[in-house]
């Protein structure tokens, strides 16, 4: 079975590939022409629903989503469903990782730097959703950018246990520590029943 994810971010693409290790061809919509679903919910499972039941509508595939985001306690768990566009609509990586650093400036000193990464996956054939799963992990902001693996906040976030920053781990460790590949455990056992 070939899974269409329902994605325009190809790190993600290749996380999930790399998580769900050969037992499924994965595709994303890098290559297909469908338009951008507008992600105008209030909550990851509100968005990744959104992404994975108006692609499946357009395909007979089966279609899984990935909606994540980074939570600071510190800002009231901010940029959380409005992480890919912290620092406005069209920002990149760079942009968003330059607004983060700012904002924790502006806190003082002794704040938390208590953090989480979390992702909500869904599972959505034929314009319906079929299951939904959801994976976290715990870790830490600095504020210096550090290491170049990776995407998105993941030269800022330190995981519980670790001294190094997602960037600047093996990819083997992220992909094993995640809150996506959390979420594609939990997910795998249906996956394998239903697909
Ligand atoms: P699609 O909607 O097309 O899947 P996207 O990047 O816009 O791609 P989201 O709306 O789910 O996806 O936003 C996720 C953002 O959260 C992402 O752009 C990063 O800024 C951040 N993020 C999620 N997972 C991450 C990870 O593993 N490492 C670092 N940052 C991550």
């Amino acid at each position: 079975t070939e899974i269409l994810i329902a994605t325009g971010n190809s790190h993600k693409t290749e996380e999930i590939k790399n998580i769900l290790g050969g037992n499924y061809a994965v595709d994303d919509l890098t290559r297909k022409d469908f338009a951008k679903v507008d992600e105008t919910g209030t909550t990851f499972l509100e968005n990744a629903t959104l992404k994975a039941v108006e692609i499946s509508k357009l395909t007979d595939q089966w279609v899984l989503s990935d909606d994540s985001g980074l939570e600071v306690d510190a800002l009231y768990g901010d940029p959380g469903v409005y992480s890919s566009r912290y620092a406005g609509e069209d920002s990149n990586d760079a942009a968003n990782n330059a607004k983060l650093l700012a904002e924790l400036k502006k806190l003082p000193r002794e704040c938390s730097r208590a953090a989480r990464f979390r992702c909500v996956i869904v599972l959505a054939k034929n314009g319906e959703r079929m299951a939904h799963f959801s994976g976290a992990v715990e870790g830490r902001i600095i504020d210096v950018l550090s290491g170049d693996a990776g995407f998105g906040y993941d030269p800022l976030f330190i995981p519980e246990g670790y001294d190094q920053t997602f960037a600047q781990l093996p990819i083997s460790a992220k992909n094993q520590l995640s809150h996506r590949s959390m979420a594609l455990e939990a997910a795998l056992p249906w996956i394998n029943e239903n697909l």
